[in-house]
């Protein structure tokens, strides 16, 4: 074979000589954190869109994600998405308001009735008005919250049925303004503790009780040191997919739209994994222990209506925030 045909065959065949998919150092390599077990459907979502971006890009934008507070708790992780130590984090609403104040309004107490109302503000103009707050922190928050689910209250010595049965209650609550200010409201003894501390927290009862939503005490195995769940739906919360502003603008235009688009469109099959895993997470719950009851929500509205939580929370998000909201919940306050 002579030098002459082997070329000749090499430029009748070009994939035979390019460069094979990978064999590059990635133009970007990010870092994204989360709070959540890998068998989470954030973690696991957040891994397709990752390895899509990655094969789409052809390796030109590689994201490696550390599960689990591998790399600090949420008050952590979302100080380094700020400085640029991680490029991407997934807060909830509720974290992210120790930055972005407005960002916790979907919070307010008993606000969504049901989820038709959650994706309709969050997807619509009050999302768009605490993205555009976000934005002002010089983080990117990508279009699509994604699901975390409604607040549901868990003890280890009683359930709650009324408001009046949380009096006094140890119960850990995020680290979140609006929280503490809740269960101070509802007239129990919260205590901020950061996600990564909460199960050895319950687990030696320097807490009696917290807060979260189903598929979080099930993947979280929350069960193992809970006695009672009580179904209060006290706050919808959910996750904002956040970059690192500089991280976000340093890309071309081609990667980003390629990220917004594998992010968002894993966000929407996450919030459906929540939507069907909550038809049978009781059943599974209650067979590893957990008593159910369902509370009465009137007692727990009036109790903060008396505590002034509406008012004073009303006036914190201001009147444009607030307007939002309660153009798809109606009158709040
Ligand atoms: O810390 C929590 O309770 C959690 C996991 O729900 C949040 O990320 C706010």
């Amino acid at each position: 074979v002579t030098r002459r045909t082997v070329l000749r065959a090499l430029a009748a065949a070009p994939a035979l000589y390019l460069a094979p998919r990978f064999a590059h150092a990635a133009e970007f390599t990010y870092k994204y954190a989360h709070n959540l077990p890998i068998t989470h459907p954030l973690h696991i979502r957040a891994q397709e869109a990752v390895d899509r971006i990655k094969k789409e890009s052809n390796g030109r934008l590689e994201i490696n994600i550390f599960p689990s507070n591998q790399l600090g708790g949420d008050t952590d992780m979302l100080s380094q998405v700020r400085s640029g130590g991680i490029e991407l984090f997934t807060p909830s609403a509720l974290v992210i308001a120790t930055v972005v104040p407005v960002a916790a309004i979907n919070a307010v107490g008993f606000a969504f009735a049901n989820y038709d109302q959650v994706w309709k503000a969050m997807d619509g103009s009050l999302g768009a008005h605490v993205r555009e707050a976000i934005g002002k922190a010089n983080l990117y928050a990508f279009s699509k919250m994604w699901d975390n689910g409604y607040r549901q209250i868990t003890t280890s010595n009683r359930p709650v049925q009324t408001a009046k049965d949380l009096e006094g209650t140890k119960i850990r609550v995020p680290v979140s303004p609006l929280s503490v200010s809740m269960f101070k409201g509802l007239g129990a003894a919260p205590a901020s503790l950061q996600f990564s501390e909460v199960y050895s927290a319950l687990q030696t009862k320097i807490v009696d009780a917290q807060e979260n939503p189903l598929p979080i005490i099930q993947q979280a195995k929350l069960f193992e040191v809970q006695k009672f769940a009580s179904l209060t739906n006290h706050i919808w919360d959910g996750y904002w997919f956040i970059a690192n502003g500089r991280a976000f603008k340093r890309l071309p235009e081609d990667l980003q739209k390629l990220w917004e688009s594998a992010f968002n469109d894993a966000g929407e099959r996450q919030r459906d994994d929540l939507r069907k895993m909550n038809q049978s997470i009781q059943t599974d719950l209650e067979s590893k222990g957990l008593k159910f009851n369902t509370a009465a929500p009137d007692s727990f509205q009036a109790k903060l209506r008396e505590a002034g939580f509406y008012a004073e929370w009303k006036k914190k998000f201001g009147d444009q925030a607030w307007g939002l909201l309660e153009n798809t919940v109606g009158k709040l306050a």
